[in-house]
């Protein structure tokens, strides 16, 4: 097997912090792989980029650069516990189309104290953001604490059959400096026959970095390659990740690349639908599939005020100047719901928040919760129309009021017939 490690910033994570880390990558560097190579011949390759080509490429040309049969393919800054490989080859030895991730620990970037975590799956929320699962089900009926653990996707560091890597497509290059290329990887392995799993008996440890140092805006790129995903992988759950965004599915103004050549992968490895893959290898990530309109809720009375979840400790919404981060997504559903905040990704984590009318006040409450209650969260509202509450008949309306700097408070009372605008309606016409 041969490792390879993305060296970023530092090849010692030791050094990680200090300010020139960067010089260690300059003749320090190759000082350090000449005097290794010395004494074990060939034993490090280094490859160097003349330009910027972001993690995902980097990934494949260090896979180009390997001989061995399995290659593992690691961020710079974790280190290797005891005995790591030796599971995880042997259940490569047995199927090669297994991609396999260690379980991981964390190293706390400050101290570089080791923090233990519990034993995960890796999966990924409707951003393509990746994150720890609690293992299936299945796996703890087993009550074996060493057995693999299926998991959805991966975080990012993983040991793979070398030439099952490119039958099964490399990882997506046409993506640029961080973020997506591991949901992908894992949602590309299972739809088209292979497999992912992470051992407990293989550990690694691995610095969650205060901040990234490849570019200003990771989150744009990350953003970016996530559609890519959607485009070529999701099928008809495209949506979603452009709900998540909270963007236009439709000129978006996000230039994604060409992603012919991953359609045509996907053909070619006659995969089979995210569908299957949600219902089969993800059923934790929630569906979104009555969503009907997304995006910010404005009311034509003031066009720069968005309806916002309001202060994280308490349950009611304002309104707020618009700047369209998460906390003014708002979702209208066909079972005429308004959900507003963050789209919850999987059905482990907290519900979302539903507005509901309380005695005449809006109040936003966990949708489960109040449809078991049987409250008042069912909202009639057409784009550019009244919203409605169908039960208590009142209208979610702007009134003037000198309590803030905007001018206007949110109000519950007998329609006057003001107009509400969301961004984005899918399904033309159901609006
Ligand atoms: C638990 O899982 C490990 C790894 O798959 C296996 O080697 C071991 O035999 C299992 N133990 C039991 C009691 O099934
Ligand atoms: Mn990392």
């Amino acid at each position: 097997m041969v490792v390879i490690c993305l060296l970023h910033v530092a090849f010692n994570i030791r050094r990680y912090l200090q300010k020139e880390a960067k010089d260690e990558l300059k003749e320090k560097l190759q000082d350090f792989v000449s005097h290794t190579n010395s004494q074990r011949p060939g034993f490090i390759k280094m490859v160097r980029h003349s330009k910027q080509e972001g993690l995902i490429r980097s990934r494949v040309s260090g896979w180009r650069t390997a001989t061995a049969p399995v290659v593992a393919l690691f961020d710079a800054h974790v280190e290797f516990n005891v005995g790591w490989a030796e599971p995880i080859l042997q259940r490569i030895k047995e199927d090669r189309t297994r991609i396999i991730s260690p379980s991981f620990d964390n190293i706390k970037y400050d101290t570089f104290e080791i923090e233990e975590y519990p034993l995960s799956a890796q999966g990924f929320d409707w951003e393509l953001w990746c994150r720890y699962l609690n293992p299936p089900k299945s796996w703890w009926h087993k009550g074996n604490k060493s057995a693999p653990i299926q998991s959805p996707a991966l975080i990012g560091c993983f040991v793979v059959d070398r030439l099952y890597f490119e039958e099964i497509g490399l990882l997506d290059e046409g993506m640029e400096v961080y973020g997506g290329e591991n949901v992908e990887l894992g949602i590309r392995v299972w739809q088209c026959g292979g497999s992912v799993e992470v051992l407990p008996c293989a550990r690694i440890a691995h610095i969650e970095r205060a901040h990234k140092p490849y570019t200003e805006d990771l989150t744009s790129h990350v953003r970016r390659n996530a559609l890519r995903v959607a485009e070529v992988w999701m099928d008809e759950f495209k949506s979603h990740v452009y709900m998540a965004w909270n963007i236009p599915m439709e000129d978006s103004g996000i230039d994604i690349g060409d992603v012919s050549e991953r359609k045509a992968l996907r053909k070619r490895l006659q995969c089979k639908t995210f569908r299957w893959y949600l219902v089969n290898m993800y059923p934790e990530m929630r569906m979104y599939s009555d969503t009907i309109a997304y995006g910010v809720l404005k009311n034509s009375l003031k066009n720069d005020l968005c309806l916002d979840q309001g202060p994280d400790n308490d349950n009611i919404p304002i309104l707020y100047l618009c700047h369209g981060m998460t906390p003014q997504n708002v979702y209208y559903t066909s079972t005429q719901q308004l959900h507003i905040g963050l789209l919850s990704p999987t059905v482990d984590d907290d519900d979302n928040k539903c507005l509901v009318d309380v005695n005449s006040r809006t109040r936003l409450i966990e949708c489960g919760y109040a449809t078991s209650k049987r409250m008042k969260l069912h909202w009639i509202f057409t784009q550019g129309g009244s919203i409605q509450n169908k039960k208590s008949k009142r209208c979610l309306e702007l009134v003037v009021s000198s309590d803030n700097e905007f001018g206007y408070k949110l109000a519950l009372q007998k329609c006057t017939g003001q107009k509400w605008f969301i961004t984005n309606v899918l399904f033309n016409g159901a609006l």
